[in-house]
């Protein structure tokens, strides 16, 4: 980079100090703000991680102002997120507004988010650990998409996630090591902020040098930044040895006390350990105590010239570790203190540093204080030449056009399941641009979530060709397995969490390579547990792909209680960015995909879960094709009620023959019986909900869709819900007109039987939904 700049390595480290100084004073004079300036109506500590931040500030000076590249993404680690609003306020694009309202309603988020911040953040975060992991599932759809030929390899970025050492603490990050060796992952950078301290206090010695190793097992090449500058000249000096031998073995709570302590601390204690060997006293002696607390501080992380040169010498495509050595707290009164994570400076101590780096009273936002003005303009003029100023965010992806309908397939008996696969191969088949866009992933159950057939088409996606060893030696197999570049499927190990991470990855490519990939994931549906906080976090920055959790429920007979999903119905319901599907029929099924495929394109669209099912069941015949736009909209009448009519059932999903039996068996006896095809509760339940707030966000309250459907049924009617799942999944719609229900759906964990025996005795079957609406009539 140095060569763009008219600025000499010397320069360069002078202003990457001074910019150090500036972010360690922006940050915490955000939070300070925020907690002792801004008036307070509610009592409540505001929060903010002064010494996060303070940890991490020539980290984030050196790689934002001298490193990274503009195609480079970073995600932060959430308690630095000041740090980088202090970052992109002094490149002239964060207001002082938003800075002094941090945390507040439309202020700056505590922690960096796509969509709610107004400065460019690439990875939301706040999750530990995912925000990590994000990066290398980035990297591999960087890689998709150079490989298809939508992305140049010239305009291939790092992937970098800043993080603190506690994040290597969470099981994602060594799930995702492991997946990214398989996949032979490049241009990734890790930079851990090692203060050897997490929220509750220090961490664990042994790990020591423990990371290396697994990291290096795994394929990354590992830069230590141990000691900064300083510490390496004083190491050089007779004495030195000694000294550097005991930062070594020091404990790590030892150091962080020490640090907290200061000077006078730091003489003691290495006088009593080891001032009796050769030189040490005099090399101590040579520095003031202020000089020797500066210098026992000067680690890697800390030393820009250090960090700088670390990263210039990771100038290939191999991924990296960098474990930068800091302090929680640098420069900050609260420095090493076990307790500084959410510690605050109080306001004499802020003045104090302030004070300290020459920042008049008043000039406390002004993004130069405190410097000569000659001073100023020459940082100013760095600044606006770093790389980072000239980034530009991607051309919005052109949006892929979905055929007008997806073929049905055909057959009087079908699962969701099976006509999902189907589906999926027939688009393979078809040849249309818009088969190319989509790309799919699972974690180790492409074959049994029948997404073979769509693979079989069109290939496993790796960088380097792997011939289907079985398919050359003339084995036979219905699954081929060949692996090239234009493979349009990415075959994960059985670690959801990762299959999460790798959606929400594929789901962000449109905004951060300008290229719009349509995703497709399949998993058991119990299994949507295993990765929920992963796929929340996609949700959460608004990554955009299509979940088939499949097989679900009961109908998974013979497999028992632990491959049975319940919840996820109202999983899917309280999730944001997630509309939920389950349908019942073939042709419900293709509608929805085709929706789909189109909603997760639209600016104020989403991603959509779809819960299926290898039942297999009776399809219906079709006079016309009225259902289908309320099939859209959450549910449509099977059997239309009779106005004013006493009763009706409502069912989601694989239950659809014994709701249809229950109505035949029902229909004389009560006249006008309803039956309803909750397509999606989740649409249905958001409709509701909005109609009721529509008079006080602006709206004009208009009937929703479930209440539209409910309409017919007389005041108080009865109604039977019956689902595959958590029963309180539709059991609300009585709320919507004031109806008498009778929930059915399973709330108990499920075992082994077939499915006759399970539907009777989790009380799912017709004759369940008979005494559940009889017992509705006794009780009217
Ligand atoms: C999944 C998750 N669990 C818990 C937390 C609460 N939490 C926030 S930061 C943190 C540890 C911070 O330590 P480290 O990552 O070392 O960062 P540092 O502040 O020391 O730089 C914890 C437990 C969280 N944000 N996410
Ligand atoms: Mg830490």
């Amino acid at each position: 980079m140095t060569e763009t700049l008219a600025f000499d390595r010397q320069d360069v480290v002078r202003a990457l100090d001074l910019l150090e100084t500036r972010l360690r004073w922006l940050s915490a004079w955000t939070v300070h703000n925020a907690n002792h300036i801004r008036e307070k109506r509610d009592g409540l500590k505001v929060g903010g991680h002064q010494a996060s931040c303070a940890s991490m500030t020539a980290i984030m000076a050196a790689l934002y102002f001298h490193a990274l590249r503009p195609q480079d993404k970073v995600a932060v680690k959430p308690h630095a997120g000041p740090v980088l609003h202090a970052i992109h306020y002094l490149l002239g694009d964060q207001s002082l507004d938003q800075l002094q309202r941090f945390r507040g309603l439309g202020g700056a988020q505590s922690y960096p988010s796509r969509t709610k911040d107004q400065i460019p953040v690439d990875f939301s975060t706040g999750s530990v650990g995912l925000g990590v992991a994000i990066t290398a599932f980035s990297s591999l759809v960087q890689d998709y998409l150079i490989a298809h030929g939508q992305l140049r390899e010239a305009d291939a970025g790092r992937m970098i996630a800043l993080m603190g050492d506690a994040e290597l603490d969470e099981g994602n990050i060594y799930e995702c090591l492991i997946e990214g060796y398989k996949h032979d992952l490049r241009n990734c950078w890790w930079v851990v902020d090692y203060n050897r301290q997490s929220l509750d206090s220090t961490t664990a010695d042994r790990m020591f040098r423990r990371f290396d190793d697994i990291f290096q097992t795994c394929g990354w090449r590992v830069i230590t930044l141990k000691y900064g500058k300083l510490q390496r000249a004083a190491f050089q000096r007779p004495g030195g040895r000694t000294l550097e031998e005991w930062v070594d073995n020091c404990p790590n709570a030892d150091f962080a006390a020490l640090t907290y302590q200061g000077g006078a601390a730091w003489r003691a204690r290495l006088m009593a350990d080891i001032g009796e060997r050769p030189n040490v006293k005099a090399l101590l002696d040579s520095f003031d105590d202020e000089a020797l607390a500066a210098l026992m501080t000067n680690l890697g992380g800390h030393c820009v010239e250090t960090l700088i040169e670390a990263f210039d010498q990771a100038d290939d495509d191999r991924p990296t570790l960098f474990i930068a050595y800091t302090v929680k707290g640098y420069g900050l009164p609260l420095a090493g203190h076990k307790d500084n994570h959410s510690g605050m400076m109080t306001p004499d101590q802020i003045a104090g540093l302030r004070a300290a780096l020459g920042i008049a009273e008043g000039e406390e936002w002004a993004p130069f204080a405190g410097l000569g003005a000659n001073a100023a303009a020459q940082l100013k003029a760095f600044v606006a030449d770093s790389p980072l100023a000239r980034r530009r965010a991607p051309a919005e992806a052109a949006p892929v056009e979905i055929p007008p309908r997806l073929p049905v397939p055909q057959g009087a008996m079908q699962s969701t399941q099976a006509a999902f696969g189907r589906i999926l191969l027939d688009i393979a088949r078809a040849g249309e641009p818009f088969g190319d866009r989509i790309v799919t992933t699972a974690p180790d159950v492409t074959q049994t979530t029948n997404l073979g057939a769509f693979v079989n088409q069109r290939g496993l996606f790796r960088r380097q060709e792997l011939a289907d060893v079985f398919q050359k030696a003339k084995i036979p197999s219905a699954q081929k397995w060949a692996q090239h570049e234009a493979g349009q499927h990415i075959e994960l190990g059985i670690a959801e969490n990762n299959f999460f991470l790798l959606l929400a990855a594929l789901g962000l490519a449109a905004p951060h390579f300008g290229s719009r990939l349509l995703p497709v994931g399949t998993v058991y549906d119990p299994f949507v547990s295993r990765g929920l906080d992963a796929l929340n976090y996609g949700c959460y920055q608004d990554s955009r792909f299509l979940l088939i959790g499949t097989p679900s429920g009961l109908t998974l007979a013979g497999e028992g209680g632990a491959h049975q999903s319940v919840n996820t119905p109202l999983i899917a319901m309280g999730q944001p960015g997630l509309a939920y599907f389950e349908p019942a029929f073939a042709d419900e099924l293709a509608l929805v995909m085709r929706w789909a495929f189109d909603h997760l394109q639209r600016p104020d669209g989403s991603s959509v879960y779809l819960r299926l099912s290898t039942r297999t069941i009776a399809q219906v015949e079709r006079a016309d094709a009225t259902w289908e736009a309320d099939a859209l909209k959450g549910g449509y009448w099977l059997r239309k009620p009779a106005k004013g009519a006493r009763a009706a059932i409502a069912f989601s999903g694989a239950v659809a023959p014994e709701a249809l039996q229950a109505w035949e068996q029902m229909a004389d006896d009560i006249p006008g019986l309803g039956l309803l095809n909750v397509t999606s509760p989740d649409l249905l339940h958001r409709g509701w909900s909005a109609r009721r707030a529509a008079r006080w966000t602006g709206g004009k309250p208009q009937p929703c869709h479930a209440q539209t459907l409910l309409a017919d049924l007389a005041p108080g009617a009865g109604l039977v819900t019956v689902l595959d799942g958590s029963p309180g999944a539709l059991s609300w719609l009585g709320g919507v007109t004031g109806l008498r229900v009778s929930p059915l759906g399973t709330d108990r964990f499920g075992q082994t039987g077939d499915l006759p025996d399970l539907y009777r005795a989790y009380r799912l079957d017709a004759e369940a939904i008979i005494d559940a609406a009889a017992e509705l009539f006794l009780d009217a």
